[in-house]
């Protein structure tokens, strides 16, 4: 099987877009720095990185004939977000579990942002006071257990859509639209930087590149995972069995190498969900160079990274750098408290 032969239900406008961040670059004075843009790429309620891994997986849900999509994460998740509109798109139900990944003093934390969203589009939002793990959860299971018990067809998406037989397709197909994108600006990005959590995003893009080295002659490139998970074992972990099993599932057609897979530390702070200093800076920077908006959950320690690796010369400064946003920023209203 090759990546091509996997259904795909399309639940964005297309490729992302794909443009330079020239004052950023110009301020960092090292390599050429670009986004592509996952925040901007669907109309389903502001879209971000789990519409395009939900794009592989809704064919599965929609063969075993469901009637409700059942997820979790945090209470200010993306990815449930993302599911809810999906389904409401599809006209399914959502039954989403909310944990309390991060103990956020901010009042309205429960009440706006991603889970006021959720809530308008009539998922079924429900709060677990169960803290952070990107594992596999018993009020996911329960949820699961209870619409079995009223009859209903659940389809299960775990944390991040990512520990999914299909998680990883979304981002190997992403590999492969830089690859177009590429061709069409006439520039090569060496090095790739993302933002890792559940580990699905940068597991699908190392076994897409992967792909693209192996069977379309490509040069390799570097894909750098930013943790923001601050659980770097587990993420690493996950990170590359998901890489792996997606590799294998596209026919990639050999091992991947242990130094393809980095998740790189330092940018996480303590704690998911807590930002840093370095996450601030990078939040200010962006904005105020740029006028692009990060979040303080992933994007703004990803890009943290990101600054630090140009600044170093990590990454040459020769070479183009692409950072990939992968949205998120319906999270900023519950850090009202720490950005005014
Ligand atoms: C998330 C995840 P992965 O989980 O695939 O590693 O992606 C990390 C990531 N950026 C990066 C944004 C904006 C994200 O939302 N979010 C999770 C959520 O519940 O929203 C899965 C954790």
């Amino acid at each position: 099987m090759s990546l091509a032969d996997f259904p795909r239900h399309p639940l964005t406008f297309g490729p992302s877009p794909v443009h330079p961040l020239d004052r950023l670059s110009a301020h960092l004075g090292g390599a050429r720095v670009w986004a592509k843009r996952e925040d901007v790429s669907s109309g389903l309620a502001y879209g971000g990185n789990k519409t395009r891994k939900l794009e592989y997986i809704i064919p599965d849900a929609l063969a075993q004939g469901a009637d409700t999509l059942v997820s979790i994460g945090g209470i200010q998740s993306n990815h449930t977000r993302q599911v809810a509109a999906v389904a409401a798109h599809l006209g399914l139900k959502a039954v989403v579990v909310q944990e309390n990944w991060v103990d956020w003093p901010d009042a309205v934390n429960d009440r706006v942002g991603n889970i006021l969203l959720s809530r308008l589009m009539g998922a079924d939002v429900r709060l677990s006071p169960a803290g952070f793990d990107i594992g596999f959860r018993d009020s996911w299971k329960e949820a699961i257990a209870d619409v079995e018990a009223s009859g209903g067809k659940p389809y299960a998406i775990p944390a991040g859509a990512s520990d999914h037989r299909l998680g990883g397709l979304g981002f190997a197909n992403w590999a492969h639209e830089v690859r177009q994108q590429e061709e069409q600006l006439g520039v090569f990005f060496d090095t790739i930087v993302v933002c890792t959590v559940t580990g699905s995003t940068h597991a699908g893009m190392v076994a897409g590149f992967a792909d693209l080295a192996e069977n379309f002659g490509d040069r390799p490139r570097r894909v750098l995972g930013i943790d923001a998970s601050a659980t770097i074992d587990k993420t690493r972990d996950q990170v590359g069995r998901i890489a792996r099993r997606t590799a294998e599932l596209i026919g990639v057609g050999r091992e991947l190498r242990e130094d393809e897979i980095q998740v790189l530390e330092g940018w996480a702070g303590e704690r998911y969900g807590i930002p840093v200093d370095s996450t601030d800076e990078a939040i200010y920077l962006t904005g105020r160079l740029e006028g692009v908006i990060l979040d303080p959950v992933y994007e703004g320690k990803s890009m943290a990274g990101l600054i630090d690796l140009v600044s170093s010369r990590d990454i040459p400064a020769d070479s183009n750098v692409l950072f990939a946003h992968l949205g998120g920023q319906q999270a900023i209203n519950a850090y009202s408290g720490r950005y005014h």
